[in-house]
Parts: C-alpha cells; structure tokens; sequence
C-alpha cells in the first residue's frame, strides 16, 4: 500500500505549534494508510527529511498545508525539487493559499491537486480514487486540471465536528514530541494550540475565509473540545489554550458551556471573536468566561468609520460606537480586549483614502484612551479573492491584480502582500503606507504588546517613555529611534509571529 508524506512548511519563529492543518488530514488517513508528517517549524532542512523518506521507494503522495507568506515560499521550493526528483510522486495542496488561490496553483505544474477547504474527507476519497484506479471527477471540494482546464468540484456541506475522527496526538509525539508543541506564551508556560470550529458565518469582503466558507460554521460541542483539551493537559502539562478558530465565540451557549467544564481546570486561555456577536453576550456570561480563565480575546474592529464598516460588509451590526462600548465594558469584567484594523480600504479619490486612514488613526488612539489595555493590531487591506463582494471589485477597478504566476508570489513585494505590510494597492501610495507603519511603529512603542514575553519591565518602561512624546503630541513620522530600539529587543508582532 503506497504511503503518504503530509508537510507543514515553516510558518512560525517560534516553533512550538501543533500543525493542526495537517494533523487534521493525518486523522483521515489513520488506519487507512500508512503516513508520516514533517514540520518545517520543527526541522533545520525539512527538504532533507522529506528527500530521505522519499528515497525508500515507499511513498505516492505528498500532501502539503500552505498558508500565504513564509510557508508558501518553502512549499514552492520544496514541491518543485520533489517534481524533479520523483515525477511520479502526486503532489497535494491544501489550506487557505491553495484554496484561494487554486488556479495559479494548479498552473505551476508542479502540483496535481487542490482541496479547496476542509479535506477530511476529500483527501481519504482522493486517496481511494488514486490507488483504485478510480474517478475523481465527482469529489467535493477538489480541485484539479483536465488538459488546459482547471476543474473546481462542488463544495462539500460543512461536517458535524464531533463526527471526525480524533486527532492523532500519541503519534505525532512519535515524530516530534508533544511537549515541545506546547509552547511558553503570555497565557502559560505550556500552550497548547487548539482548533475547535470551521468557517465563520459572516462575509467581511477582506476576509480569506469567506470564498471557502461562504458564511457557513461548525463547531465542535464544549463536552468534545473539553474531552481533547483535558487528554492533553493531563498527558503533557498544557496549563494555556490558544483557540485557533476563525470565530470561537459564534455560539454564547457553547463558549458558556466549554467554560463552566474548563473552570475546574484553572487553564488560561484566547480565542476570536466578533464584537457586535459578543457585545449580545449577557454579563453573567462574560464573568464566566473570564473566571474560566479566558483572560484576552481577539476581535475584528477594523475600523471605526462606519461607512468603512459597511464596505467591509462587517455583517451590518457593527459601528464605531459599538466597539468603542464594547472596549470600555470589558474593561469591567478585566478581559484584554485585541482589536485589529484594517487600514487603507480604497475610496473615491486619494484624499478620501488618506482621511480614511486619519480618521482610524485617531480612533485607535481614542480606544486606548477608553481602554488603555486594548492590543492593537495594525493590517493594511490586502485583497483577497472574493469574487463579487464590492470591496474586491472595487480593488480591480482601480487596477488590483494577483500575479499570475504561483513564482511571482515569493517576490519580496509579495511577500510583504501577504504578510500584510506592503498591499500593492495601487490607490495607497508610498507616504500613505509610511503613514500607517509609522503610527504603528509609535503605538507599539508606547504600548508595547502584553503578549511580548521576552520583552521585562526595564525595556517595557523605556520604549514606552521613548515613543511617548511622539504619541501625545501626533508627531509619527520618522520614527527611527523607536524602531532601532525594537529592532535591537527583537521586539514581536503578535500577527505575524503568532497571537
Ligand atoms: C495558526 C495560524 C497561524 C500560525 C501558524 C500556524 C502553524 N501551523 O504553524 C501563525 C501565527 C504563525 C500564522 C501566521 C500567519 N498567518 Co495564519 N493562521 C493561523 C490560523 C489561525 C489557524 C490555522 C490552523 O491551524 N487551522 C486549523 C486547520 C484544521 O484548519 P485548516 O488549516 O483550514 O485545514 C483544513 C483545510 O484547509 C484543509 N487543509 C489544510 N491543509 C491541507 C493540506 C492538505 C494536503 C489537504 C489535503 C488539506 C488541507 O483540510 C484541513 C482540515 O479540514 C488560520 C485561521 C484558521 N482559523 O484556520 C490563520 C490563517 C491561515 N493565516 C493567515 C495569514 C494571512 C497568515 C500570515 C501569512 C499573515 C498574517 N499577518 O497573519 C502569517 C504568516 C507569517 C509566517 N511567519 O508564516 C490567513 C490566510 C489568509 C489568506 N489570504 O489565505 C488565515 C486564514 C487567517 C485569516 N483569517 O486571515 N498563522
Ligand atoms: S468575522 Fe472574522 S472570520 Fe468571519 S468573515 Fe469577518 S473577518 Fe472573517
């Protein structure tokens, strides 16, 4: 029976993560066939790896995860070198670049498929279809060429959560351990990263998750999140809960429900949210969720001009006055508020651009001051492929376009793209991105993000003190000093190198 070679590419600084992308696909396979996982975050050469594997003659497939950014350009890379040295080999994409972004993929050459969405049970079927000779044509959520075409199969209905099967833990500790996957963070020494729920049942227009999800979610039940999360704790010691879904808390009854069972536990832990869904949430359920040991949530503000909002299709319900509310309420029940922006949207003509991002600039500001224990986090809009929504056609017609060709997308400008620093948004200019970055540079220094570990008291103090007259007098541009001293601490972006 062929086996299967299932890789994360190197996604984070810190190595620590549970590769859950693939350790999900690893579960579908489980006592089908017989399968291995490199993690690029765990390996110096994880082409190596892969090369030695290889070699045994034993393996048919390679599935890879891959994300935009660092882990596509080792996906590329390491997919090209394995078409070369194993033609025969079938090369498998999945995850949120490959599905977004299926056409490009497919065109490279170099990848024979792609599971555009979940793959818990388009990959086993795919398998299945391969090593019995059989047709692919009719399995959900697959993407793949016939001659010059590329074929997108139907989407599948999200699965019931607590159907699939569980992940398999015990043997992935067997490639590398477990304990090292719980890693030291702001919410405890072993955090244990976790994803409970798929999809999202909102459309924000800049948002990757809805060309795949299409407003459509899944959760698994509190008892089943429960259950796995206490199987951990009490075989390696996780003491912290990174909640990876896209939107933990859709359901107030499930978030109360996993609280009351994870009370007892005295664990830490994060998840994301939307602000108009929780701002519903009752007091008593917001006093729950913290004394279970919820102590910081992620929240999608993304700006606080309302006609902004409305843009970014925030769902309708979301407004400035809401979440500046929201800010201040939570204050009460002492959970950090994580606000992300999104700035640089396009508009009618630059100056209206340029207000735009004044005007968010200052809201920002306006939210500390509410509620000085607010995290910011700073996006510049980076389309994404939603076809139809009026924030992407608005991109297009102002001259946006993806590279059309799966190599240009590691150029360095790309890279930024993706990393959401540099959008190449042809209606921002330089000095407008200088403008956010800068503001940035000066936020984060007179409020250096609490999740920075490595960051003590002493240095905490001095680039808070440094960057304070710049903050309270708006004098953001040049902020060399700033920077030097972040770039010398190794200061961390939580959206970057991890929340
Ligand atoms: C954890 C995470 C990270 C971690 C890394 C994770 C790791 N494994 O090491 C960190 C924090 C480092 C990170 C960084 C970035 N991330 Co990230 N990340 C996530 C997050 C929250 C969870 C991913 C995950 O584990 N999902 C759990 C699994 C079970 O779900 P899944 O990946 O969708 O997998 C299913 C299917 O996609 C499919 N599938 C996936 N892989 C494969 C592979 C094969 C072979 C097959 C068959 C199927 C398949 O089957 C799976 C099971 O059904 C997602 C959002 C999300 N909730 O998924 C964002 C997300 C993937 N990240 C995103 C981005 C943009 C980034 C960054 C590039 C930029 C940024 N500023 O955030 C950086 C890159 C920086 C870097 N250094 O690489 C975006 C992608 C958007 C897009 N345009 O495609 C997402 C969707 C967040 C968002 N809503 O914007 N990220
Ligand atoms: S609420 Fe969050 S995850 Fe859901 S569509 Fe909007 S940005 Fe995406």
């Amino acid at each position: 029976m062929s086996s299967i070679l299932l890789f994360n590419p190197r996604s984070a600084v810190a190595k620590y993560r549970v590769p859950n992308s693939i350790l999900n696909i690893a579960a579908s396979i489980e006592g089908k066939y017989p399968w291995v996982i490199v993690d690029g975050n765990r390996e110096e050469d994880p082409l190596y790896s892969i090369m030695r594997y290889l070699e045994s003659g034993s393996f048919s497939y390679v599935g890879i995860t891959v994300m935009p950014g660092p882990q596509l350009k080792q996906a590329i890379r390491i997919s090209k070198t394995i078409r070369d040295a194993y033609p025969g080999i079938k090369i498998i994409w999945g995850g949120y670049f490959a599905s977004n972004q299926y056409k490009t993929v497919l065109e490279s050459g170099y990848v024979d498929f792609v599971v555009n969405g979940p793959g818990d049970h388009c990959f086993p079927r795919l398998i299945d279809a391969l090593e019995n000779n059989q047709p692919y044509e009719l399995i959900k959520n697959l993407v793949y060429r016939s001659g010059d075409q590329v074929i997108k199969n139907q989407k599948e209905d999200l699965i019931d959560q607590d159907e699939l099967p569980p992940l398999p833990y015990d043997k992935l500790d067997r490639f590398y351990s477990m304990e090292k996957y719980l890693g030291k963070t702001y919410l405890g020494n072993k955090t244990l990263a976790y994803h409970s729920s798929i999809g999202c049942p909102f459309t924000c227009s800049f948002c990757a998750v809805v060309p795949i999800y299409e407003a459509r979610w899944k959760g698994k039940s509190a008892q089943h999140i429960y259950n796995d999360v206490k199987y951990i704790k009490d075989k390696w010691g996780a003491d912290a809960i990174e909640f990876h879904d896209n939107n933990f808390f859709v359901s107030e009854k499930r978030a109360v429900e996993f609280a009351e069972l994870i009370m007892p536990e005295k664990m830490t832990w994060w998840g994301m949210a939307r602000i108009d869904t929780m701002s519903k949430f009752s007091d008593a359920s917001l006093e729950l969720i913290r004394k279970a040991g919820c102590k910081i949530i992620f929240f999608g503000a993304e700006s606080g001009n309302d006609a902004v909002l409305k843009q970014m299709d925030k769902g309708g319900t979301q407004t400035g006055k809401q979440i500046a509310a929201f800010a201040a309420r939570l204050k009460k029940f002492d959970i950090i508020p994580e606000y992300s922006f999104v700035l640089g949207t396009p508009a009618a003509t630059p100056k209206e651009v340029e207000a735009q991002i004044d005007f968010d600039i200052n809201f920002i500001k306006k939210i500390k001051a509410i509620n000085p224990k607010t995290e910011i986090v700073v996006y510049t809009y980076s389309p994404v492929p939603t076809e139809g929504s009026e924030l992407f056609n608005q991109a297009k017609q102002k001259g946006f376009h993806f590279p059309g060709k799966l190599e240009d997308w590691i150029s360095p400008a790309w890279e930024n793209f993706d990393l959401r620093k540099n959008p190449l948004t042809p209606w921002l200019t330089p000095a407008m991105i200088d403008k956010i970055r800068n503001f940035e540079t000066v936020l984060n220094g007179y409020y250096p993000t609490v999740t920075d570990i490595r960051l003590n008291g002493f240095k905490r103090k001095a680039i808070h003190l440094l960057a304070g007259i710049r903050y309270k007098i708006n004098l953001h541009q040049y902020p060399y000093e700033i920077k030097l001293l972040q770039r010398v601490w190794k200061y961390r972006q939580p959206e970057i190198q991890g929340f």
